[in-house]
C-alpha cells in the first residue's frame, strides 16, 4: 500500500487471551481419551483439509479459513475511516458484513453504504501483535475483486514500526491490484529512500482475462539477501540489497495485512461502472520457513505461458 502513513499501523492491539481450564480438560481426557482420539481422527478426515506441505519448507503458521468464524487468535480487525495515509474512501469495520468466513474462504467485502464519515465500508485484517516472521515463504490463494476504485492488497509491514516508524520499518507488498488494471498485479518494497511512489516495484501482466476471474497463489520467498515475488509458480521479481536505492530493512519480523481499499490516490475513486458489493476471497494464508539446512527453493524463475513481464 504505497503512501502508507506510519501512525495508523503503530498501535499494538489489546490481546484478548482466553485461558483453558486444565483441571476440566484432564478429567475429560482421562475418561473419554479413546473416544476423543477417535473423534479427532474422524473430524480430520471429514474436514478434508490436507496438511499443506511443500518440499524443502516447514509450515510454521497458516489459516485455511475452514472454521465458521474468523480466528481472533490469528487476526486483528482494524477499524477506521481516516484514509489510512492513502486518501482511501472506505471505513474499515469489524462487522461480518465486511469480513467473514464462508465456504472455506475468508471473504473481505467492500460495500457502498454510509458508515461513520464514509460512503463505503470494507475490512482490513492483520496479524500484528499476534504473529510475525523473519524470512521464509508467505503465500495466499486469493481471488481479487474487480472494478474501478477497488484496491485489494496482501502485504507485510515491519513489526518494529512503533519504534522506528514507516518506511524505516520496511514494507513488502506481496500483491496489489488497482481496479483500472484488471490484468496486472504489483509487487513492491518500500523502505527509507524508496517509499510511496518511489517504491521498488514490478508488475506481472496477464495476456488475457483478468486476475479477478479466478484464484491465484500470490507469494514471496524472502531470504537474508533476496526477496522473490511470484504468482502461482511464476517468479516475476527479485530484489536484493544491491537493487535498492536505500537501506535493506528486511532482517526483522514482519506481520501480514489483508485489505480491500476503496478509492485512494493510486486507484482513484469508484465511478458509475463500479459494481458493489465486491469481494476478495482468500482460500488460505500460509507461512513456511526453511528448516535448518533445508532444501533448495522450488522456484527457479521459470517462465510460464499466459503471463508477461513489465
Ligand atoms: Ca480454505
Amino acid at each position: 500500500m504505497r503512501g502508507r502513513n506510519s501512525g495508523v499501523e503503530c498501535q499494538l492491539p489489546k490481546l484478548d487471551v482466553t485461558g483453558s481450564n486444565p483441571v476440566a480438560r484432564s478429567a475429560f481426557l482421562g475418561k473419554y481419551a479413546v473416544l476423543f482420539a477417535l473423534f479427532v481422527a474422524v473430524s480430520s478426515l471429514v474436514a478434508g483439509t490436507p496438511a499443506p506441505s511443500l518440499p524443502g519448507w516447514q509450515l510454521v503458521w497458516h489459516d485455511e479459513f475452514d472454521n465458521t468464524a474468523l480466528d481472533g487468535g490469528k487476526w486483528v480487525r482494524q477499524t477506521g475511516g481516516g484514509g489510512w495515509g492513502n486518501g482511501e474512501l472506505e471505513f474499515y469495520t469489524d462487522r461480518a458484513e465486511n469480513a467473514r468466513i464462508e465456504g472455506g474462504n475468508l471473504i473481505i467485502e467492500a460495500r457502498r453504504e454510509k458508515f461513520g464519515n464514509r460512503e463505503y465500508t470494507s475490512a482490513r485484517l492483520k496479524t500484528q501483535g499476534l504473529s510475525a516472521w523473519r524470512y521464509g515463504r508467505t503465500e495466499a490463494r486469493i481471488q481479487i475483486p474487480r472494478g474501478q476504485g477497488l484496491w485489494p492488497a496482501f502485504w507485510m509491514l515491519g513489526g518494529n514500526c512503533e519504534n522506528v516508524g514507516w518506511p524505516a520499518c520496511g514494507e513488502i507488498d506481496i500483491m496489489e491490484n488497482i481496479g483500472r488494471e484488471p490484468r496486472r498485479v504489483h509487487g513492491t518494497v518500500h523502505g527509507p529512500g524508496y517509499s510511496g511512489a518511489q517504491g521498488v516495484t514490478s508488475t506481472l501482466e496477464l495476456r488475457t482475462g483478468a486476475f479477478a476471474d479466478s484464484f491465484h497463489v500470490y507469494g514471496i520467498e524472502w531470504e537474508a539477501d533476496a526477496i522473490r515475488w511470484y504468482v502461482d509458480d511464476t517468479v516475476y521479481k527479485t530484489v536484493t540489497p544491491q537493487d535498492l536505492p536505500g537501506r535493506w530493512v528486511y532482517d526483522h519480523p514482519f506481520f501480514i495485512i489483508l485489505n480491500v481499499a476503496v478509492g485512494g490516490y493510486w486507484p482513484g475513486a469508484p465511478d458509475s461502472t463500479t459494481v458493489f458489493p465486491q469481494t476478495m476471497r482468500v482460500d488460505y494464508v500460509r507461512v513456511y520457513e526453511k528448516p535448518h539446512g533445508g532444501g533448495p527453493s522450488r522456484l527457479q524463475g521459470e517462465r510460464q505461458p499466459g503471463y508477461g513481464w513489465r
